[in-house]
Parts: C-alpha cells; structure tokens; sequence
C-alpha cells in the first residue's frame, strides 16, 4: 500500500507507517514526523519535517524547552497587554531636591524591578513631594540579553512618545524623564513599552525604574 492508501498493519504500507489506519511517511509526514501522532507545530515561526525530525525556524519567538516539535513556544513579539492596560508598577518620588533645608538628591535609587521574554507594557507616576524648586525625575533602564534585540520607549500620556531608546542587539537601553519645576504640583504619569525588535533568547529582560 503507498502513502496515503489505507492499510490495516504496519507492515502493509510500501514505504513509512501505518497511522490510524492510513499508511505515512515518517520522515516528511508534518503530522506523522518520526513517529505516529508526532505533529511539528511553531507558533512563532515555520517548521518542517526532515528525515523524521521536526525542523522549527523561529521569528519573534525561541525553543526554550529542547521540544522541536512545539517550535518556538516562547514568543517575544506579541504583548500581552496594551498602554491602556499598562501593569501599574506604582508611585514613585521624582524631586531631585528633597527635604526640609533642599538638599540635593542626584543619586538615583531602583524602585522597582520587572523581567520577561515578551514585549510588554507598564505605567507608573513620578511624584513632586518637595516644596523645593527642583526638576521631577525617573529613569527606565532595560537590560537586554545577548542574541535579541527590545526597544524601549516612553509616553505621557499613551499616544503621545516622550522618550525612546534604539541601541542594537544584546545592549541595554535607558531614558531619562525630566519635568521643570513650576509653582503647581508637577508630578506626572508615564507609560512605559517594551518592544521586540528582532531576533531571540531564552533569557530574560530586566526593566528597572531608578527614582530619587
Ligand atoms: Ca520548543
Ligand atoms: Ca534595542
Ligand atoms: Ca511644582
């Protein structure tokens, strides 16, 4: 029996197996590959079956987990939320003059802390706490592993681009958010996208906020 034919026993089939009553060719076979039922998959990507092994090729995605036949199971390209869905990370102080005799607070200090292999979104609000005139500060910083390359960019308020930051592969991105002091409360919300350019890794991201 050829490929395709119906057969009853492995042995009846001319060439490959017999699966589920069908005879197959295990070593092309995208829903026979190596084997009965193994089905090559990628949702991030192509894949083939070549010699009985599926062959995934991934695009905004990576095998992580030695499975060739789910493909590239992790996906970078696709978030999982929207700006107007940001994940709220919190409130965090901006002046860079604090406290009762104004002192001067250029150090930064991490507030907060996030990883992932996705693009992604986050908000937050830089906070005026001091009656000082000082400028109102935060600083985005994403550290970006070898082989893959996010962007990172800033907006305040969602549609609106107040920052962006586009170094190649493998090499970390940072921007600066700086608001003059004026006599009214100056504090101010901004959203923050992670954003797969190319390539892949199977480690992490780290987006960490700096205030002061
Ligand atoms: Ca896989
Ligand atoms: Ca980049
Ligand atoms: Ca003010």
């Amino acid at each position: 029996v050829q490929d395709g034919g119906l057969c009853s026993a492995p042995g009846q089939c001319a060439s490959g197996a017999c699966c589920s009553g069908v005879c197959r060719n295990l070593l092309t076979d995208l829903s026979n590959c190596g084997s009965c039922g193994v089905v090559c998959t990628n949702p991030n990507g192509s894949t083939s079956c070549s010699a009985g092994a599926c062959v995934p090729v991934c695009f905004g995605g990576s095998n992580c987990d030695a499975n060739a036949a789910n493909g590239c199971e992790v996906g970078h390209a696709t978030s999982p939320n929207t700006c107007p869905t940001a994940t709220h990370l919190g409130n965090f102080a901006g002046d860079m003059a604090c406290g009762l005799t104004c002192a001067s607070s250029t150090t930064w200090n991490l507030v907060s802390s996030q990883t992932g292999r996705s693009s992604r979104w986050f908000r937050a609000r830089a906070l005026e706490n001091a009656g000082c005139t000082a400028p109102i500060q935060q600083r985005v910083r994403l550290g970006v592993p070898a082989g893959v390359d996010y962007d990172l960019y800033v907006y305040t308020p969602c549609g609106t681009l107040a920052g962006s930051s586009n170094s190649p592969a493998g090499t970390s991105e940072s921007i600066t958010l700086c608001v003059a002091d004026t006599f009214s409360d100056n504090s101010f919300d901004y959203w923050i996208e992670v954003r797969w350019f190319s390539g892949g890794s199977c480690s992490n991201w780290t987006l960490e906020i700096d205030a002061h």
